[in-house]
């Protein structure tokens, strides 16, 4: 059975075929990841959860129950937190890792069965920044508004805070044939990591700085006469202010804050403006960050200045990290969303959602709290006392996280619906066994705004529910009379409804059109209308139909370094395993291959502090501390150490990282914070 990938918003194309208890796989046109090839060991793994568990008591071990006595327990507690605390006392927590049609019913399950404010979910800590910093200049976020293949002619690749080399292997195959075709690529990272390997131009950026640097190279491309003042007048509104607030970003105070020569910078202004259709792609370490959604419109404005988005072949466009991140972040899981990407603020989202949804405007809650607002409320802090975590795991990919960890222990119930006993799962009072990918039909919405259908290739061991399943059961003790469809068709026909009329349309979209093999792209409002693969080639979605330059100008560094915490920490991935790890540390290929967590760190760093490679070290920051290797490499910069952020207990990076969130789009600071490191002697001295 055809189906896709269940990890990354590449959504690879994969066949799977029974055999045995589990499934064999096969690659689709595009090839896969290694993670890709052993997506399927998980379905028959003796690590999955098979039936559910409840906890006696606050300090009980996790029994087997059956799926009525951990229903019956979930819906009591909600129903006494709201009794005490109001409809706001039960906090739900989604991920943008599931299908369009859970986390549309997610979102319809905490604003009419538990009529609750308090949702949201972890694309917060994702994609957010672009997604702000994209609403803000096109009135439209769609992260990739061009589809993939445009890469393969892309004159000049400009890519910012992205590995995709080992987060999203396959499109290497499109920078190979970009490459082939004439094409330039500038990768701007503080490592020189494969993806950096493989550019013709490598920026090794200081963390947290990006913002200057794309205002460095906007000022060197009006001083070379690179601007598209035609395109600039006929499409866009804001250009003097940012003209000004680049005036003082010359070289050579640019190579200071940055650590970018100045003939690099004067480089990559001149490959950017030599080709013919270039790109702009910016992904986590650029967004990561206290000011990550400034840092976006530093990078839209150079786009836009260079005469970029709404051009075919050409653009600014984000990099889409989880599995459904963009279907993820159009349903209704936001603290302040709607389905079809509407407003929770705006009257008229309102009575359209709540007329599909049969219930009176007036009794749809108001926007919530962001994800970490959320999770630092919890319990004790005055937020829900009993929450509900579907598609994610928080304890180990949180920032601050024994902070998080705190607050989830704190709860009079915490609820976790996963396939393992994820770290977070291990908490809970109450783990609900779901299905997996391949064992339900679902759609996705992949990197560049196409739906895919993701099919069911097997059945789900007995004793497993999926997500819908979970919700309906909950609903209907709640005695919530609102339709809780558990056919995903059913929920998706629905989602249609809802979203018709909205900015991310899917009216037009039916199981029986992707099925039938069609790429259709959002907005697709009818039946008939082909989808939209190109967005803004006409106008932007904005009232004026302009696009929008944003003044944006490089902060002071929200935690700078000192003698005490002397290094920039930064945190990321490896090839081999996935977000928390929760699926991929359970996989032998994988955990053999990436059995623990390093710091990397630089030859002359490693020699100041007297540590080899490979020597188990303590880093610490203002918030605590992690046990991990080293792993010396010229790689990185002499004055940056890089965390992967796979692993939990004492060797997870954000027990290290901060809550420093962004003002607008919430996103927590994990690209960035002042950290030192010690040999153990001296850490247990
Ligand atoms: N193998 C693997 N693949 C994945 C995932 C995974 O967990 N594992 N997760 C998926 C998801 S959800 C996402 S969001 C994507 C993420 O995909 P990427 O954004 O490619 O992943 P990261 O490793 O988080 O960050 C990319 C790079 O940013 C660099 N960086 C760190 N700080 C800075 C900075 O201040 N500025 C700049 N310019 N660069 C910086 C890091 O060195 C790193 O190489 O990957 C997706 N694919
Ligand atoms: N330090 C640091 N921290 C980070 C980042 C970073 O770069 N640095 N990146 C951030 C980013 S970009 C992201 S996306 C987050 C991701 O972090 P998490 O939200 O923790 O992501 P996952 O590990 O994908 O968690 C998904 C959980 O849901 C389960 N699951 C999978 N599919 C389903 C399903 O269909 N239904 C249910 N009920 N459960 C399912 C999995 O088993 C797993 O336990 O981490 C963020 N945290
Ligand atoms: S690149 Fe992403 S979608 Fe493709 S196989 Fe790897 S993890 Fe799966
Ligand atoms: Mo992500």
């Amino acid at each position: 059975m055809q189906t896709r990938c269940p990890y990354c918003a590449l959504q690879c194309a994969m066949t799977l075929t029974p055999a045995g208890a589990g499934a064999v796989v096969e690659a689709g046109d595009g090839g896969l990841c290694r993670k890709g090839w052993t997506s399927a060991a998980l379905l028959d793994s003796p690590r999955r959860l098979t039936h559910p568990w409840v906890r006696d008591g606050r300090h009980g071990r996790l029994r087997e129950a059956t799926w009525d006595e951990a229903l019956d327990r979930v819906a009591d507690g909600f129903r006494r937190a709201q009794d005490s605390g109001g409809y706001d006392a039960v906090g739900v927590f989604g991920g943008g890792g599931l299908t369009n049609e859970k986390a549309y019913l997610l979102g319809k399950f905490a604003r009419v069965a538990l009529r609750s404010s308090s949702i949201d979910y972890n694309g917060r800590f994702c994609m957010s920044s672009a997604t702000a910093g994209a609403l803000r200049a096109f009135g439209l976020d769609r992260g990739m508004p061009f589809p993939l293949v445009d890469l393969d002619d892309a004159g000049c690749i400009l890519l910012v805070g992205s590995n995709l080399a080992e987060t999203m292997p396959p499109v290497m195959q499109r920078l190979v044939r970009q490459r082939e075709n004439g094409g330039t690529l500038i990768v701007v990272d503080p490592r020189r990591t494969p993806t950096a390997d493989a550019a013709t131009l490598h920026l090794q950026v200081q963390p947290g700085t990006d913002l200057a640097l794309a205002n460095g190279l906007l000022f060197l491309a009006i001083e070379l006469g690179h601007v598209d003042e035609a395109y600039i007048a006929a499409r866009t509104t804001g250009w003097g202010d940012v003209r000004r607030a680049v005036s003082a970003s010359w070289p050579a105070q640019v190579e200071r804050a940055t650590g970018v020569s100045e003939p690099d910078l004067r480089r990559a202004v001149q490959l950017l403006a030599a080709a013919d259709r270039a790109m702009v792609l910016t992904a986590r370490g650029a967004e990561q960050h206290a000011h990550g959604v400034d840092t976006v419109s530093a990078f839209v404005n150079l786009a836009l200045a260079l005469g970029l988005p709404g051009r075919p072949g050409a653009g600014w466009g984000c990099l889409t990290g989880q599995g459904n991140g963009q279907g993820g972040r159009e349903h209704g899981q936001r603290a302040d969303q709607l389905p079809g990407y509407r407003r929770l603020d705006d009257p008229a989202a309102r009575a359209h959602v709540a007329a599909v949804w049969g219930i009176d405007p007036d009794d749809l809650p108001a926007p919530g709290r962001s994800a970490y607002e959320l999770l630092e409320a919890l319990g004790s802090g005055g937020g829900p006392r009993a929450l509900l975590l579907m598609g994610s795991n928080p304890v180990v990919s949180a920032p601050r996280a024994a902070h998080v960890q705190s607050r989830l222990a704190s709860l009079d119930l915490l609820v976790v619906a996963d396939v393992v006993l994820s770290e977070t799962a291990a908490m809970a009072d109450v783990v609900l066994p779901v299905a997996q990918w391949a064992e339900e039909d679902g759609t996705t919405t992949d990197l560049q705004g196409r739906v895919l259908l993701r099919r069911r290739a097997l059945d789900p061991p007995p004793g497993v529910r999926t997500d819908l399943h979970v919700l309906a059961g909950l609903a209907q003790r709640l005695g919530c009379t609102a339709t809780f469809p558990v056919e995903p068709r059913e929920v998706f026909d629905e989602l249609r409804l809802a979203s018709s009329g909205g900015p991310a349309d899917y009216a037009g979209i039916s199981y029986d059109r992707l099925a039938a093999g069609e790429a259709l792209h959002w907005p697709c409002p009818l039946e008939s209308s082909p989808g939209t693969p190109r967005l803004f080639l006409e106008r932007f979605a904005t009232p004026d139909g302009r696009a929008r330059f944003v003044a944006v100008s490089q902060p002071p560094s929200a935690e700078p370094v000192d003698e005490d915490f002397p290094l920039l920490l930064t945190t990321g991935r490896v090839a081999a395993h996935y977000q928390s790890g929760a699926q991929t540390r359970r996989i032998d290929e994988l955990s053999g291959d990436a059995p623990a967590a390093f710091v990397e760190l630089h030859p002359f760093l490693a020699e100041r502090l007297d540590v080899a490679d490979g020597e188990r070290v303590r880093v610490s920051t203002r918030r605590g501390e992690a046990f991990v290797r080293t792993r010396v490499s010229s790689d990185i910069r002499p004055d940056t150490v890089f965390v992967p952020f796979h692993w939990a207990g004492r060797q997870r990076a954000n027990l290290l990282t901060s809550d420093a969130l962004d003002p607008t789009s919430k996103m927590p600071a994990f690209k960035v914070c002042a950290a030192r490191i010690d040999r153990l002697e001296e850490a247990l001295r």
